[in-house]
This record gives C-alpha cells, sequence and structure tokens, in this order.
C-alpha cells in the first residue's frame, strides 16, 4: 500500500502528530473524511506531557479515539504502518525531537517540520542527517503540504470551506511548489479555477535552509505518471530556482511547468528588502525575482509577464494538454458536505438551539466580568460596596444608598452572636473533629432554621399577610395562640425587655431614620408589646427585625413593583441575609479553634441524661419495659 519513492503520501499514509495540536489533528481528519479514507490518517499524537492518554476528536459526524503517547518509540512499536511526522514541535525543541524521529528512520520516511525560528545551523545539521538516513524532511517554517484525497499535512488549506473551494477532496493533475503557506493557499485556489485542479502541493519554507528543495518535490512530480503539469511558485532570495532551470535545461523535467518568482517589486526600493521569509532577500543581482524569471523564461519555463497573468498561462498549458489527450478530465466527484463545528455555526449564526439554562445575573465571556451587566472596574470606580453588590446580584438593579447601607448593616450585625449558639457550636464541634473549613461552614449553616436564624422568610411573609388582611396585632397574636403556632421572629433565648437586644435597636433606629414609610415595622413592633406584655423574652428579635423591615424596604422604597417584592418574599430571599452574615463568624469559629489547635471534643456523660428502655427479663417482651432513670451523679 505504500507509495513509489516519488509518491511520499497516498491515501494510505498515517501519520503521527507531534505536539499536542488538537485542531491540526481535527483539520487533517476532516481532510480524511471529506476525501473518503476508510482510515485517519493521524494514527497518534506524541505528548511527552501528562501521560498516555486518549483524545476525542470527530470522524464525520461521528466521534472517534485518537491515542497519545508520551514518547514516539511507543507510537512507532503500536503503529509500524505510520511513516509520516507532522511535527509542531517548538523552534527550541525541534532539533532534539526530529533527532529522535531518526532514531526510527526505518520506519518514518517523512517528516513534516512547522517551527518558525529554527536556527540555521541546527536546520542545516538536521538536513544534513535526514539527507544520510533517507528521510524527506519538508520545511522547516512551513504549513505542510497537500495531496488533494489522500493526505493533508496539518493546517495546510485552511478551513474545510476553503478546501472544498479549492476542490482539494479529489485529485487534480497539477503538481505545485511553493514557499509558504499563503503563496499555497494561492495556488490552490488559482489552480483549481484554471485547470482541473491540484495533484500535490507542497510548501517547502521560507527559511534559508529547506529540508528539501523545489527541485526536490518537481522531480518527483516529474516522475510521477498521475501529475501531468507543474507549477513553481518561488521567490526573491536564494537559488533553489536555478537547479530547476537547469532539470528543464538538462531535459530531467520535460513535463510542461509554469512558473512565477515573487518579489518583483523590490528593485522599486532604493535598499535591499527583506520580505516577509527569512530567505526572502537578494544577496546577489542573481537571486532577484526578476533575474530568475529571465533565467526560467529562457530556459523555456512558462513564465508570465506579471504573476496577475499567471492564471492565463496556467490555463492555456492546461488546455494544450487536455487538446493532446495528455490530460482527460474526469467527471466531477459529488462536492463532499463538510460538517461544521457547533462553536462555528454558532458564531456564523448559522444554527440556533434553546439553552439548558439561563442566567440574567452576571457574565463572564467578555472582556470584562459583569455583576448585571455593571462592569467590575464601575464598581470598584463607583465604589457601591457589598451592598451595592448584593443589590446587584440578588435583585438585578442599583438600590438606593440607604438601602445599600442597611444590607451591609445587616450582615456586619449577623456575622456572628458568639460560640454557643447552636450553628457557631456546630462549627465549633465539626472543625475539632479535624474537617476542613467548608464542611465546618456547611455544618453551622445547615444548623440555620425556622428556630435559629432561619426565621426571616417565615416572619417576613406572617406579619405582612396579617397586616395585609386587616388583622389587628392582637387578633393575629391569637390567631397564632389558636393555631398552636409560634410567632417567626418574636422570642429569644436570653434577649429580653429588661435585657433588650442592640443589634435590634440599632436596626431599628436606621431604618425609622431612613427608609421612607415602615408601616411592617410598625405592625410588628405593635405585636412584640402585646407578646412581651405575656413574657419577657418574647421580643421581636433580630431576624424578626430584619425580616419585617426589609418587607418595609422592598414595599416603599420604591426600587421595587408590588409583584416584585411579593415573589422575593414567596421564593424565600431574607434568610439569605443572615446566612450570608453568618458565613463570616462561622468562618472565623473555624479559624479560631484551628489556631488554638483544639482536639476532638466529646461531650461529658455527665451532661447527657440516659434514659434507657430495659426489656422485662421475666417475659423478654419488648413492650413491657422498665424506664430505669439514669441520675446524674
Ligand atoms: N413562645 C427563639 O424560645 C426561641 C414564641 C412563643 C409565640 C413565639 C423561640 C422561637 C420563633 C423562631 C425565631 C429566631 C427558640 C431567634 C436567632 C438568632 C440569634 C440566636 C441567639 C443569633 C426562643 C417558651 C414559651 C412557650 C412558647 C412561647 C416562644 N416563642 N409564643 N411566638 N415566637 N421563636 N427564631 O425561649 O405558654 O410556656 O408554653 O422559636 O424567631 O435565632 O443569639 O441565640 O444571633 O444567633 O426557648 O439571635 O422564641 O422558648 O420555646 O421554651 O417557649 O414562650 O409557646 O409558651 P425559648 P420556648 P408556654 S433569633
Amino acid at each position: 500500500t505504500k507509495g513509489e519513492w516519488y509518491q511520499p503520501f497516498t491515501k494510505n499514509t498515517r501519520a503521527f502528530v507531534y505536539g499536542m495540536q488538537p485542531r491540526a489533528v481535527q483539520g487533517m481528519l476532516d481532510f480524511d473524511f471529506m476525501c473518503k479514507r476508510e482510515v485517519p490518517s493521524v494514527a497518534a499524537m506524541i505528548y511527552p506531557f501528562g501521560g498516555s492518554h486518549v483524545q476525542k476528536f470527530y470522524w464525520g459526524t461521528k466521534e472517534t479515539l485518537i491515542p497519545v503517547f508520551t514518547t514516539l518509540k511507543e507510537g512507532v512499536e503500536k503503529f509500524p504502518e505510520v511513516d509520516t511526522v507532522v511535527s509542531f514541535a517548538s523552534c527550541r525543541s525541534v532539533y532534539d525531537s526530529t533527532r529522535e524521529i531518526f532514531r526510527f528512520a526505518s520506519q518514518i520516511k517523512t517528516v513534516a517540520i512547522i517551527a518558525e525560528g529554527v536556527p540555521e545551523r541546527r536546520a542545516r545539521q538536521i538536513l544534513h542527517e535526514a539527507d544520510q538516513r533517507g528521510v524527506l524532511i519538508i520545511g522547516p517554517a512551513t504549513v505542510g503540504g497537500i495531496k488533494p484525497g489522500c493526505f493533508k499535512i496539518g493546517n495546510t488549506g485552511g478551513m474545510m470551506d476553503n478546501i472544498v473551494s479549492s476542490k482539494l477532496y479529489r485529485a487534480g493533475s497539477v503538481g505545485y511548489v511553493s514557499k509558504s503557506g499563503g503563496m499555497s493557499n494561492e495556488l490552490n485556489n488559482i489552480i483549481a479555477r484554471h485547470t482541473d485542479g491540484v495533484y500535490e502541493g507542497v510548501a517547502i519554507g521560507g527559511d534559508r535552509y529547506p529540508g528539501s528543495t523545489f527541485i526536490d518535490h518537481l522531480l518527483r512530480y516529474e516522475q510521477d505518471p498521475n501529475c501531468k503539469m507543474l507549477v513553481l511558485l518561488g521567490e526573491v532570495g536564494g537559488v533553489e530556482e536555478y537547479k530547476v532551470v537547469e532539470a528543464v535545461r538538462n531535459g530531467t523535467i520535460k513535463k510542461p511547468i509554469v512558473a512565477w518568482a515573487i518579489g518583483t517589486c523590490a528593485k522599486m526600493f532604493t535598499t535591499d528588502v527583506q520580505f516577509g521569509h527569512a530567505g526572502a532577500l537578494a544577496n546577489s543581482d542573481l537571486e532577484t525575482a526578476d533575474a530568475k524569471n529571465q533565467a526560467m523564461r529562457a530556459a523555456g519555463i512558462i513564465v508570465p509577464e506579471t504573476f496577475e497573468k499567471l492564471p492565463l498561462v496556467l490555463t492555456e498549458a492546461y488546455q494544450r494538454l487536455v487538446r493532446s489527450g495528455t490530460i482527460v478530465p474526469a467527471a466531477e466527484p459529488e462536492v463532499p458536505k463538510i460538517p461544521i463545528d457547533y462553536s462555528w455555526a454558532q458564531e456564523l449564526g448559522l444554527i440556533r438551539k434553546p439553552a439548558s439554562f439561563v442566567s440574567t445575573i452576571s457574565d463572564d465571556r467578555g472582556q470584562e466580568l459583569l455583576y448585571a451587566g455593571m462592569r467590575i472596574s464601575d464598581v470598584f470606580k463607583e465604589d457601591i460596596g457589598i451592598g451595592g453588590v448584593l443589590s446587584l446580584l440578588w435583585f438585578k438593579r442599583r438600590l438606593p444608598d440607604y438601602a445599600c447601607k442597611f444590607i451591609e448593616m445587616v450582615l456586619m450585625l449577623t456575622a456572628d452572636h458568639g460560640p454557643a449558639v447552636s450553628g457557631a457550636m456546630n462549627t465549633i464541634i465539626t472543625s475539632r473533629a479535624g474537617k476542613d473549613l467548608i464542611s465546618s461552614l456547611v455544618s453551622g449553616l445547615l444548623t440555620i432554621g425556622e428556630r435559629f436564624g432561619g426565621a426571616l422568610d417565615g416572619a417576613a411573609s406572617q406579619f405582612t399577610s396579617a397586616y395585609d388582611s386587616g388583622l389587628t396585632p392582637r387578633e393575629f397574636v391569637n390567631q397564632q395562640r389558636k393555631a398552636n403556632k409560634l410567632i417567626p421572629g418574636i422570642g429569644h433565648k436570653i434577649k429580653s425587655r429588661n435585657n433588650p437586644d442592640l443589634r435590634v435597636v440599632l436596626v431599628k433606629e436606621y431604618v425609622k431614620k431612613t427608609f421612607p414609610s415602615t408601616p411592617i415595622l410598625d405592625y410588628a413592633l405593635k405585636v412584640e408589646e402585646i407578646t412581651t406584655s405575656k413574657k419577657d423574652n418574647l421580643i421581636l428579635n433580630v431576624d424578626g427585625c430584619v425580616a419585617v423591615s426589609f418587607v418595609d424596604l422592598l414595599r416603599e422604597s420604591g426600587a421595587f413593583s408590588r409583584e416584585e417584592s411579593e415573589e422575593y418574599l414567596k421564593i424565600g430571599t431574607l434568610n439569605g441575609l443572615f446566612v450570608l452574615g453568618r458565613s463570616i463568624g462561622f468562618i472565623g469559629h473555624y479559624l479560631d479553634q484551628k489556631r488554638l489547635k483544639q482536639g476532638l471534643y466529646r461531650h461529658p456523660w455527665d451532661d447527657i441524661s440516659y434514659l434507657l428502655p430495659t426489656l422485662d427479663s421475666q417475659t423478654l417482651d419488648p413492650r413491657r419495659v422498665n424506664v430505669r432513670v439514669n441520675v446524674p451523679q
């Protein structure tokens, strides 16, 4: 299945891609699929880092796995049919890695070196060793080459739509050689439009010392019976074109050859011009594009008057071959359909799909993070504080200053209430059990609920609906008592009318001073008068006071519609304030315990009342039990 010496690439060529280049590999696989290859041209990737593994690629619309080996040796052993390496090694590592490839020269016969900036001394050493070992080098500083219907080196030919428009999915009759990827793309296009298409094209690379030169490839094309016509696109600098001139003169190249050396405009400059490629500089008159074009024309090569006339001479040369019967244009196969990558199709606006998730609060896709549309730099420029950030991320709007300050006040005064509260206890015990910060924090947070710290949502909805339905505070208290329900936001374990909770005092003062009006807070304070007249500790507690004040903010600030404020109450927003604030304290307790190197906590027996059932020894009937009461010693 291997080609003749002049055919390094066939429909069966298999290659290793050296380096982690998933886009290039996908491009090669897409090309293979388009050309109806049975087996992907890329057998494996060689990448020394990260261990051997497999990577997923598309094969048409389906998926396939390509192995990644850390060493070439492994790859060579697993895939003895591979004879080509497309090396994306950097200019720093390419010398060593290519010499490593040469160790397997009995198997690897072609190496394409993509790297730019390879030191000329290193390039010459590679070249020398490749010659000795009989390895064909394409590059360095090249995109590679392409053999329509057979094999594509790396990114040659550009995107798939370009490959289709240049008909590179099927073989034509024209073999070309150029210097670079850009020049190759030009030729792919021109040749497709003015002949029956490209048979094979190689870009030898723009450096002064390419691993293989124009003549090497043109001699291959000359030998290949399927290649009927040659094209050379040279340029200013170097003398490689003269080897072709000589081969035409002495009859080694007999096939019609069209050529042009780019860079004829160099004479318009008063100083020497270095064009884009490292080798594109005339070091003598002989190396100018004009001199080369003249010499090529004189040798019988078809050289147009200008580059613009290249299509014209190509058409004429091609038509002559058709007329003489040398080229029999083949019927055009069906243009292959190219599956487009989802992301690319989306970028082109060709497809749409319903998103699985919708998000309306933040966006990290652009250059700058956005909180509800506000740039993070503006968040700081305008110094909106944590209250401002919370208002953006929770309510998708800027709230008035007094509201942001209120939010910050709540976070500050709920941040901690000492180690004895149930949530802090759980955090402390968890951290002393050796758990990490997040576990300890979560253990404390999971304690927050209807009775401890999580009474805000309940308080907000109960007080508000009582107020809205026109119940007097007394009727409300009686109704709750009748229903045997505690009023959320009322009562405290240690705070009372005689030992007031100063946090509540602060909130009340601030809210009364800054909010436009406070009907729900006023209502709750009237309820408190009734409950505290029954029991001193049935005060409006911190949860209750913050909750009713927040309802007043939602309803009276003018920042929310009535529907919005109802919705925030319904979906349970307000407990979030306590959760957020108290996380500060719980983290503090976790750090405190770790700093103090506190060991595992075990609760003392004498603080637990053990009331176990005892089985009746006569009957062993578990239903007849005596309860033994253990009185603490
Ligand atoms: N009674 C807070 O209970 C507490 C009543 C009530 C009508 C009520 C209790 C309660 C509602 C939930 C609530 C948030 C458990 C509290 C917070 C954060 C904290 C914590 C900290 C921090 C206190 C004794 C008698 C009984 C009850 C009656 C009690 N509450 N009646 N409505 N709400 N409140 N939680 O003292 O006739 O004797 O049978 O659940 O708002 O968590 O610092 O510690 O920052 O960390 O144990 O501030 O009020 O009272 O349950 O023994 O009841 O009062 O019916 O009457 P106590 P209990 P009776 S702030």
